[in-house]
């Protein structure tokens, strides 16, 4: 254990650059927004200081309404598309004027990120002066999301990019992509130059990802527009899931500070209309499962993936419930053959092992699931889930992500050396 403890920290380092980490080498070259989460977790472990530094630096790169992107480009490099010359930022008039950033954001995880890294902290009062100095701008995140991407005002956000996800290439987005009449672009990708192709999207999916960006661009990243015309709009259960989470967190944090009267009861009032409302709206009786909506279309998703467990993180189930969860998760991902958690339903036809997010499993939704079943007591399983993520990454190294079938002897794929499966295994290691 203390070999793979130590294999970790090296991988953080390594990816450290200066103020914030990136992914991996070569693959994704900047500071992604909901990697930094994960990865400030691992490093609370053994380098406070580069953990809180990690936040500040994403934190420094948030538009003046409250939106934070999902990279920030730091550094100037041409090895990573779509880059900062594609993306504009500039388009928006309050985009960060400091950093060139994207203009699509990713599951808001920094308000339990601070609640984790408090946890770990062994110098609590430090670590809440630290979150007492950055703490109003998560919340101004949240203001954000519930101000500007809850039409309906359900206590549901949408995503309008399935980069926004961070699942990016899930089958969830099929029948939503595929319906759109993109044009076929010219660009250069260059992801496919560092790892097989194979496993990545394809050009065609490619297309899509960057029709949907060209709308967005053309009304210049205005929510109000991107409402009204984006072909996606869709409430997804992670990231409704994890702003719920951060909600919880905050409201934790800021009672432990102490006078925030107003913004306690204003997060009280979005949590408990999205609790609702996940219920009553997410779950879907027949699948056992909490699902997407296509929020444009009007229509629920009818597949499961590990996205749908991810309620349990954030308290949303009740007990009941969460056992009808629970069994549908063992029934359809626990076979003895396969490995928790594969990031698409095993046993549809859509599965596909080595493809990205179509079927291997990851590290972060491992974490989230683990979590989510310690929380609700669930011991075996939650057990199961930090054991199978163990092994995958002492028998492969530290992958992007892996295949979920026990029979493959190597099963490692995407970019190595990966920074959130590292900083994330490190803290399940340290858990008891
Ligand atoms: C992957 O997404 C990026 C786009 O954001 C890509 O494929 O180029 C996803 O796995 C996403 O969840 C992750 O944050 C990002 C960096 O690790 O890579």
């Amino acid at each position: 254990m203390n070999e793979l403890k130590n294999k970790a920290i090296e991988i953080l380092n390594a990816n450290w650059r200066d103020g914030f980490s990136i992914p991996c080498e070569k693959l994704y070259p900047f500071q992604w927004n909901w990697d930094s989460g994960f990865i400030a977790i691992g490093f609370a472990h053994f380098d406070m200081p580069k953990a809180e530094e990690e936040i500040s630096t994403l934190l420094d790169a948030q538009w003046g309404n409250g939106f934070i992107p999902h990279i920030v480009f730091h550094t100037e490099t041409d090895t990573y598309f779509p880059g900062p010359d594609y993306f504009c930022s500039e388009l928006h008039t309050d985009a960060s004027k400091k950093y060139k950033t994207s203009g699509i954001t990713q599951p808001p995880v920094l308000g339990f990120v601070l609640a984790e890294i408090l946890r770990i902290s062994t110098d609590k009062k430090a670590t809440l002066k630290f979150i007492e100095g950055v703490i109003d701008k998560v919340y101004d995140n949240h203001n954000y999301f519930y101000t500007k991407r809850d039409p309906q005002n359900e206590g549901l956000v949408y995503i309008y990019h399935n980069w926004e996800s961070g699942t990016d290439n899930s089958p969830m987005w099929d029948d939503i992509i595929h319906n759109m009449d993109s044009p076929d672009y010219e660009f250069e990708r260059r992801d496919t130059t560092h790892v097989d192709a194979s496993q990545r999207p394809s050009k065609r999916e490619y297309d899509h990802y960057l029709h949907i960006l060209e709308i967005a661009k053309e009304h210049n990243y205005s929510d109000e527009k991107i409402a009204e015309l984006s072909p996606f709009l869709v409430q997804d259960p992670l990231f409704n899931s994890m702003l719920t989470k951060s909600n919880e967190s905050l409201i934790e944090l800021y009672t432990l500070i102490g006078g925030n009267a107003n913004k306690i009861k204003q997060l009280e009032t979005w949590q408990e209309k999205a609790i609702k409302s996940f219920n009553n709206k997410l779950f879907d009786e027949e699948l056992g499962a909490y699902i997407h909506y296509d929020l444009r279309n009007e229509r629920k998703i009818k597949h499961i993936s590990s996205s749908s467990f991810t309620p349990l993180f954030a308290n949303i189930p009740s007990k009941e419930r969460a056992e009808k969860l629970v069994q549908t998760l063992m029934s359809r991902f626990g076979n003895e053959n396969q490995y928790l958690c594969a990031s698409f339903d095993p046993e549809s036809e859509l599965y596909k092992p080595k493809k990205y997010w179509r079927g291997p499993v990851w590290i972060n939704l491992n974490w989230i699931l683990y979590n989510g079943l310690v929380q609700y007591g669930f011991k075996d399983i939650s057990k199961r889930v930090k054991d199978d993520t163990v092994e995958l990454i002492a028998k492969n190294g530290f992958y992007e992500y892996f295949d979920a079938r026990k029979e493959v002897s190597k099963g490692g794929y995407g970019g190595i050396n990966f920074s959130w499966t590292a900083s994330l295994l490190l803290d399940l290691l340290n858990k008891k």
